[in-house]
């Protein structure tokens, strides 16, 4: 493994310890306590951040509270700008972010520098015309005119996961910053690096209050955040479970939320599909990020008259990817991001031999790779869609296949799941495609390529996935309210 670190100054420009962002400065915790952030290829600390309580969220809270009547009343060329230049530094450096996402995160490099990076700059972009695209409404009345105005919320609370974290900053922080409200951002304890190094250099663009940001345990500070009473919105992407708490906590003051959650999504492929790029599609799918993607199409959906052909090439492709170093361009496969990740997806590698599905290939740690969280790109076959693998998140490199020939029995089966984010349909028959995307039951589909993530088109989720979209300029619409005035037109008393 290259990642050696020495506690201080390193080559990556990394600091020993952060504080938390708060009122324009980097200040301690109240507890007095750290985490560690982890390299998961190695198992080297690379810093300690602050483990935050309810004290930091207050002081947070009043912090963008303070900040929102001027940050609300900017004009749209001075947002335009912020965001403008916020894009312009990434690109800038936008190595050095990859670099340091990969270090935490353990995904590959090259995922980093040409996925990550370029998606989270492209929500700068597209947020930054927001600014000038916000505007509300006139209505003519015989008796009167109607005026919409569209105003921002106040303190936005943003808790963000750690399998794509400096995007996941982006596209919560770009819209509530370009419709004018101010924010309190939780990224994940264990993989934030990159967002709370992003802080540090943009520190002097935001007015102070402007975007907050806490560290610490879900736990800890996630529910001081969630109920405080100046919180009038929340966006949170992570697990169903925690969701269902979030949904609770905001219940107590009657906050709307967005969230954008698991997946379990249907990468289906017809008989008439080009099975080489599908291949290709479908080993991107397992093995992108090391699986640690909400839209990961983890269940493959085989036509069964192409299945042994596929198969055949789907395994020698996946045993064909390099795994190792995350920071080796010629990675493709990295570690999982904590150790605890890699526990869950090995109890679900034990869980599927108990099930009684069939290894294709994988099905273990790697252990050429030991001092890592490292497992191999794993694909089952002779997979029910009742069987747990079938149904729950493993979030790793692993693929179910399952296999039909009736298409309705097919989607049957594709919608036959609590999630509903993504899904991806393999054909040449336009009809055929465009009936089966409009069937599946998921906030995204994906015709003949999977993950092609734009950034001005909704993302989110049906059922358990989640409600609200992000990724688009639909989703100013859960950061603004509108108010309706309606100006008189009559003479005399009504
Ligand atoms: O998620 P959590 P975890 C799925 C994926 C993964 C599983 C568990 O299947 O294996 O969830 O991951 C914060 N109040 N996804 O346990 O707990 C937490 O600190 C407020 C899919 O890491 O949901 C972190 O910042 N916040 C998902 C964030 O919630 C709380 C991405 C997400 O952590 C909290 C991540 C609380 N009580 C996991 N408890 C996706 N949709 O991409 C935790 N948090």
């Amino acid at each position: 493994m290259a990642t050696q670190l020495k506690s201080t100054e390193n080559e990556y420009g990394i600091k020993p310890e952060y504080g938390h962002f708060i009122g324009g400065e980097w200040v301690s915790g109240d507890s007095g306590k750290t985490i560690d952030l982890i390299n998961p290829a190695t198992g080297a600390v690379l810093t300690k951040i602050q483990a935050g309580n309810a004290k930091d969220i207050q002081r947070a809270v009043a912090a963008a509270k303070a900040a929102f009547p001027k940050w609300s009343e900017s004009s749209p060329a001075e947002r335009q700008e912020i965001l403008i230049e916020v894009a312009r530094r990434l690109k800038a450096r936008h190595q050095h972010y990859a670099t340091l996402e990969t270090l935490n995160n353990g995904k590959p490099i090259r995922e980093s520098m040409h996925f990550d990076m370029p998606q989270a700059i492209g929500q700068f972009e597209v947020f930054a015309g927001a600014a000038y695209g916000l505007h509300g409404q006139a209505l003519d009345f015989p008796d009167a005119i109607g005026i919409v105005h569209r105003e921002p919320l106040g303190v936005c609370a943003q808790i963000i996961p750690w399998n794509v974290p400096i995007l996941m900053m982006a596209c919560k922080i770009a819209p509530a910053l370009a419709s004018g409200n101010t924010v309190v951002l939780k990224p994940a304890e264990t993989v934030c690096l990159s967002v709370i190094e992003f802080f540090v250099e943009m520190a002097d663009l935001l007015p102070p209050g402007v975007i907050n940001v806490v560290t610490g345990y879900g736990a800890d500070v996630g529910e001081a955040l969630v109920t405080h009473e100046d919180v009038r919105k929340v966006a949170f992407t992570g697990s169903v479970a925690t969701a269902r708490r979030i949904i609770q906590y905001a219940s107590s003051n009657i906050i709307p939320q967005t969230l954008e959650l698991g997946g379990k999504s249907a990468h289906i492929v017809c008989a008439d599909a080009d099975i080489d790029a599908a291949v290709e599609s479908a080993t991107m799918s397992t093995v992108l990020n090391k699986g640690e993607v909400c839209l990961a199409g983890s269940r493959l959906f085989l036509h069964q008259s192409i299945q042994d052909e596929f198969l055949a090439k789907f395994k020698e492709a996946l045993e064909g990817i390099r795994q190792g170093d995350p920071l080796d361009f010629g990675t493709q496969l990295g570690a999982q991001a904590s150790q605890m990740q890699m526990d869950k997806v090995q109890s679900y590698l034990q869980l599927a031999t108990e099930e009684g599905a069939t290894v294709l290939t994988g099905g273990s740690r790697n252990d050429s790779l030991a001092d890592g969280h490292f497992i191999k790109p794993t694909v089952f076959t002779n997979v029910s869609n009742s069987m747990r693998i079938a149904r729950e998140e493993i979030f790793g490199p692993v693929t179910s296949v399952l296999t039909w020939n009736d298409e309705d029995d097919m989607m049957a089966l594709a919608n036959d799941t609590t999630y509903g984010l993504a899904g991806g349909v393999w054909t040449k028959d336009i009809a055929r495609a465009h009936r089966i995307a409009r069937k599946l039951e998921t906030g995204t589909v994906w015709i003949n390529r999977y993950y092609n993530l734009k950034p001005n088109m909704p993302l989110g989720g049906y059922k358990q996935s989640g409600f609200g979209r992000e990724f688009s300029h639909e989703v100013l619409n859960h950061y603004t309210q509108t108010k309706s005035v309606i100006v008189n037109l009559q003479e005399g008393r009504v």
